[in-house]
């Protein structure tokens, strides 16, 4: 099992190790390219239709497109993460990524939200694999746990 993350500039690098780092705690196996659907349309073409990732994450800023772009490309399942840029704080990216027109969905996450990139590729991933079903269970509950520590913390500092 693979996701293939494709950033379109290597100053997305910043947000989007968050994404790489959330795949590797669950064993994910992850590749990572800089491709830009404006700069290097044909690399990006090659690199997904070469890809044996499952699931691409696409992140863009700006005048987003590449997330579309690669879903163009194909049948396997896209997920969208808008990068915060100036001078309009991603809200460009968001619309950008997330208003495609019908039949080439981009699953679209929030501005600069990675880790949930790559939770959600390992849900996606996690239909058809128990064990990596089981840790997303442990994840929840221990996030779960977590809370319940920092609310205790805060609930005896009054
Ligand atoms: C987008 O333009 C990239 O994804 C990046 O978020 C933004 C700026 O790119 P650089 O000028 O930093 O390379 O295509």
């Amino acid at each position: 099992m693979k996701v293939a993350i494709i950033m379109g500039s290597d100053s997305d690098w910043g947000v989007m190790k968050a994404a790489v780092e959330t795949l590797k705690k669950f064993s994910v196996e992850v590749e990572v390219t800089v491709a830009s659907a404006h700069r290097t349309p044909q690399k990006v073409h090659d690199f997904v239709k070469n890809s044996d990732a499952q699931i691409f994450i696409a992140a863009a800023g700006m005048a987003a497109h590449l997330a579309g772009v690669v879903a163009s490309f194909t049948t396997k399942p896209v997920i969208g993460v808008p990068i915060n840029s100036e001078p309009f704080k991603g809200l460009d990216s968001l619309l950008s990524t997330v208003q495609m027109p019908g039949g080439i969905p981009v699953a679209t996450m929030a501005v600069n939200g990675a880790k949930n990139a790559a939770l959600f590729a390992t849900e996606i991933l996690a239909l058809q694999d128990d064990e990596l079903a089981k840790k997303l269970i442990s994840y929840r509950e221990q996030m779960a746990a977590e809370i319940e520590i920092k609310d205790k913390e805060l609930g005896a500092s009054f």
